[in-house]
């Protein structure tokens, strides 16, 4: 089976995530870019589609994903992310916190520390896989925090405390950004804040954004992922800046596809 070609393993199928993610455009755009035309992107959803990796894994069968780095896929199963020698998914990228225009008057407690939040791709990772293994986001949240009081101190230093003033995030069901939305909501929670987090798709995140229905999301991936709302709704939000560095997104496929190392194998 490994000196077969992949495309009928996998009824070239890549397998994706959620319609509205900046990756499956950047998915389709590949498929043109490297002229997969006999190959199309499943939409499903984060979890259908770690799913399914999942149990081809166990079948040791072919499959492609859209995948992305933190996430924990990475550390469960061995895999690989596909050469991109078109460089179509761009390079590393950061994750960014946007905030609504006018929370650094009207919160700014709150706006302080969503200015400092920030952490490593390996710190999210934890918290990502607690949940994978079963854990409550939010509980997971706090148990990172409580092992991390030095860094939490850091967000929160000199901040006054409030009192049950409220504050809406939104954000997208992705994996990465259940853990650090759950993890930013519990600090604010720990300084007064009545938060509620909620997910939606990524337009409508923005949008929420945009028109102050919401006050805060830790989702923008930039520069390429999230790039078409952050040039959409310029000037209607307020950008914090990286709070992650070095995220990634590309194809990936589990390592035992040895044939499949560059998206242009596909076409083989
Ligand atoms: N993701 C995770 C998102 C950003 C974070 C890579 C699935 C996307 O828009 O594709």
């Amino acid at each position: 089976q490994a000196n077969k070609a992949v495309g009928p393993q996998v009824d070239y199928t890549i397998t994706g995530i959620d319609a509205g993610a900046g990756e499956m455009a950047t998915a389709q755009k590949a498929i043109k870019k490297y002229h997969l035309s006999k190959w199309q992107l499943q939409t499903s959803s984060s979890s259908a589609m770690t799913s399914t990796l999942g149990k081809a894994i166990k079948n040791r069968q072919a499959i492609i994903v859209t995948g992305w780095q933190p996430h924990w896929m990475f550390t469960k199963y061995k895999l690989k992310f596909l050469r991109d020698p078109k460089g179509v998914f761009g390079k590393a990228e950061n994750i960014h916190t946007v905030v609504r225009k006018g929370l650094k008057q009207d919160k700014p407690e709150a706006y302080t520390v969503l200015n400092r939040f920030h952490w490593t791709k390996a710190e999210m990772s934890k918290v990502m896989l607690a949940v994978n293994k079963g854990a409550d986001p939010k509980r997971s949240a706090d148990k990172w925090i409580k092992q991390h009081p030095q860094q939490v101190r850091q967000w929160t230093a000199g901040v006054k405390h409030v009192h049950g003033q409220s504050l809406k995030m939104t954000y997208v069901a992705w994996d990465s950004e259940v853990a650090s939305t759950n993890v930013v909501a519990e600090v604010l929670r720990s300084i007064g804040y009545k938060v509620t987090i909620q997910s939606m798709e990524m337009q409508p995140m923005w949008a929420s954004i945009a028109t102050k229905a919401a006050d805060a999301q830790v989702c923008a991936w930039l520069p390429n992922t999230s790039g078409v709302y952050y040039r959409k709704y310029r000037g209607q939000f307020v950008d914090l800046g990286v709070n992650l560095r070095g995220a990634k997104v590309g194809l990936a496929v589990p390592t035992y596809m040895t044939k499949v190392n560059s998206i242009t194998d596909l076409n083989k």
